[in-house]
């Protein structure tokens, strides 16, 4: 007998499809690896994941994409995706976040992609974004954005029923965040520095006894803020953030896709409002996901996708035997 209600019939296989969709831009951003040409990378994940995604039975719209319009030819905000057979949907890509892990072959870069309800995701701007996030398991408002960062430490190890020295933070290498290292160092906790990579970044904050890392303080990109608030969405736990629209250009850009209030502080539910997939699939070893192998007649990827429906969170390890579907050339 099949249980499957049939509305949700089609986003079950699409939680198949999307799969294909980061492993053909992984394994084409991976050839690229340790060239020094961040573009060249890009472009070649940008290419591979636009080609998939125009096989999907989907009526998509990318609305976080590599650019606005007049910037990126592909994959642009607005872009009209898929093979408009199936239902509407939203669509984040980010097809190499860690474009400067890639050229350098550093640990961490994968290509990742979000699908939603039509109308679902937030419209972010390529703007900063100020996030916090911690797992699942915690009461709700344990930490907060606008709470000083001692404070959340104190909190966070309160409830996790720690010390705060035994509170690991994950935060992005940069001279904005002097202030907040050296806030949380003081605090007690351990701080993670990481020189990019924040979708990753924050999906390791969902299983702190594996990867370490309890929460994830900072300022990074909006756009991969939403899609790790589409992960979070599937898995579980807390996230908070805001725009950072400091000049009168960023607030008009931000109008233009809808923002009213560009002082909003967003949970998941206001980035993400509705059941969604999740997948990225590794570029580089990285300690969330194994990077791409290229072996003698087949290629390796690994690749996680999460469905919020039903919280299933599946690590795919796929061996590629035909291997003209890459167009590696
Ligand atoms: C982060 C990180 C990305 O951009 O969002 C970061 O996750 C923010 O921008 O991997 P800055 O580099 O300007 O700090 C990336 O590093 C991608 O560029």
């Amino acid at each position: 007998m099949i249980t499957v209600q049939p509305h949700l019939m089609l986003e079950r296989i699409l939680s198949l499809e999307i799969v294909r969709v980061t492993e053909r831009a992984a394994v084409s951003a991976a050839r690229l690896r340790g060239r020094g040409n961040e573009k060249a990378a890009d472009q070649a994940a940008v290419d591979a994941m636009r080609r998939e995604l125009n096989k999907l039975p989907i009526d998509g719209t990318v609305v976080i994409g590599e650019g606005e319009r007049d910037e990126a030819p592909m994959l642009f905000i607005g872009e009209k995706v898929g093979n408009k057979g199936g239902f509407q949907v939203d669509i984040a890509v980010d097809p190499l976040e860690g474009t400067t892990l890639c050229a350098k072959a550093m640990p961490g870069a994968i290509a990742t992609m979000a699908m939603a309800e039509g109308g679902t995701l937030l419209n972010a701007p390529d703007v900063y974004m100020e996030k916090i996030a911690i797992g699942p398991g915690y009461p709700r408002g344990v930490v907060a954005l606008d709470t000083p960062p001692a404070e959340n430490i104190a909190a966070l190890a309160k409830a996790k029923g720690v010390k705060p020295d035994n509170i690991t933070a994950l935060v992005l290498d940069r001279p904005r965040h002097a202030d907040l290292i050296a806030a949380l160092r003081k605090a007690g906790a351990s701080v993670r520095l990481i020189t990019d990579g924040d979708v990753a970044g924050v999906i390791h904050t969902a299983d702190p006894d594996g990867t370490g890392i309890d929460i994830y303080i900072g300022i990074g990109g909006a756009p991969e803020g939403v899609l790790a608030a589409a992960a979070l969405r599937c898995i579980g736990g807390q996230m908070q953030c805001r725009l950072v629209l400091d000049t009168e250009e960023k607030r008009s850009r931000a109008a233009k896709m809808g923002i009213k209030d560009p002082r909003k502080t967003y949970e998941i539910e206001d980035m993400v409002k509705g059941d969604c997939l999740f997948a990225a699939t590794g570029v580089t070893d990285g300690s969330m996901l194994r990077g791409v192998k290229f072996r003698n007649d087949v290629i390796e990827t690994e690749t996680v996708v999460m469905r919020s429906v039903t919280g299933t969170v599946r690590w795919i390890r796929a061996e590629h035997r035909q291997l003209d579907k890459f167009y590696l050339g």
